[in-house]
């Protein structure tokens, strides 16, 4: 199958799956897999005769205040799926990807082209930012007219048919993992890197720095810990409260145990050395980074909102909380770091609990729909 993807390119979980998605596409099928988006996608470390990337340019024009990336994005998408005779169109991200695909399509239709666009949804374009008025028509009709939706939770799926009104079916397809990479031993997992006492537990957050993380809350969390037991906390990403949260463990003298280490691309290295994940977020549809710390075998506690509580399995895999319950995920992670035998168990079971979103079920799903809309739309009227 030949298959366009668009996503964000930058270290969001969105763009992550989406690659990875693409990657798995070409390697385990042989799917020819087009990426269409505005810069080359971070995952994206190998190009192969299968794997393609068009970059989407939007060059400045002194008489627009905004550059119009939709415009570009859809333009963009006709000339790639003419020129290679793209068959499938998967966007991931509603805004404003959704909305370039569908005018996209209704472009083609003048070469006599039929395309049909898989849309997946991924959180903040429906909980946050979609439901936002001044989205809200383009989401809704964007959604009503793909031929086929997903999303990657139950709690994603319900939360978009309560804020939206919609007249299509939505099939939930988890974020995934490939297990294989958790069994590789190849990895080098140096923990001297990071820290030369043996025994100081590590505690690791990973995140795009958005308010909706409470990093605030992973330093104050940390900070119970620390009164108690030998730890150290790596903070992995960038993002608006970056500065923030470093400027609140400066003023408190943590910095000694406290490490910003920025965007990663070594995100294995660093979950393999990690004792533990803390994910304290106020809205996550399905939280892919606690999903990748699982599959390193690093226990997750993380609040139990959203798609959390479906990642994350309380008192299996991890512990979850309400938002903003301070105490309690300090007093978990305290239960799982300081006994020897529990942390085993924890990290054991957050293995166990990863092979459920291995990438080869999830693989199969997505075929499925690929095979669904196909049939669909290329059926007699
Ligand atoms: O909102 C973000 O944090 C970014 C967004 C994205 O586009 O990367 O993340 C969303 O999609 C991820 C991949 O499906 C999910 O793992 C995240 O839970 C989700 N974020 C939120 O719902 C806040």
């Amino acid at each position: 199958m030949k298959i366009a993807i668009v996503c964000y390119p930058t270290f969001g979980g969105s763009g992550v799956v989406a690659t990875e998605l693409g990657k798995a596409l070409s390697r385990t099928k042989g799917h020819e897999v087009h990426f269409v988006t505005y810069s080359h996608p971070v995952r994206l470390e190998e190009l192969s005769a299968n794997i393609h990337f068009h970059e989407v340019d939007v060059p400045q024009y002194a008489l627009f205040r905004y550059q119009p990336y939709e415009l570009a994005l859809s333009s963009k998408l006709v000339e790639v799926i003419q020129k290679y005779q793209i068959e499938l169109l998967h966007v991931h991200y509603a805004i404003p990807h959704a909305y370039a695909a569908y005018m996209a399509r209704k472009m083609l239709e003048d070469f006599g082209m039929s395309i049909p666009i898989v849309t997946t949804l991924h959180g903040t374009d429906i909980t946050l930012v979609g439901k936002s008025q001044l989205y809200k028509p383009a989401v809704t009709f964007s959604i009503n007219h793909s031929d086929a939706v997903t999303a990657v939770s139950n709690s994603l799926k319900e939360e978009t048919f309560q804020l939206f009104n919609l007249n299509q079916t939505i099939e939930v397809i988890p974020n995934f993992i490939d297990i294989k990479k958790g069994l590789d031993h190849q990895i080098k997992c140096d923990r001297r890197m990071i820290e030369s006492d043996v025994n100081k537990k590590i505690i690791t957050h990973i995140s795009n720095f958005r308010p909706l993380k409470r990093v605030i809350d992973v330093i104050k969390i940390f900070q119970k810990v620390k009164e108690q037991l030998s730890v150290k906390l790596l903070m992995v990403g960038d993002g608006p409260d970056r500065k923030k949260a470093y400027q609140y463990c400066k003023n408190r003298n943590l910095l000694n145990d406290v490490m910003f280490l920025g965007q990663s691309s070594e995100i294995q290295r660093i979950l393999c050395l990690s004792d533990l994940f803390l994910l304290p977020s106020e809205s996550e549809s399905f939280g892919l980074a606690a999903l990748e710390a699982m599959l390193y075998k690093v226990p997750v506690v993380s609040t139990n909102v959203g798609g959390l509580p479906e990642v994350n399995q309380h008192e299996f895999s991890g512990l979850t909380f309400p938002v903003g319950d301070i105490d309690g995920m300090a007093q978990g992670a305290l239960a799982i770091l300081s006994n020897p035998h529990n942390h085993k168990t924890y990290k054991d079971q957050a293995f166990e609990n990863a092979k459920r979103f291995d990438v080869t079920h999830v693989i199969k799903a997505y075929e499925k729909v690929y095979q669904n809309v196909l049939m669909k739309v290329h059926q007699p009227a």
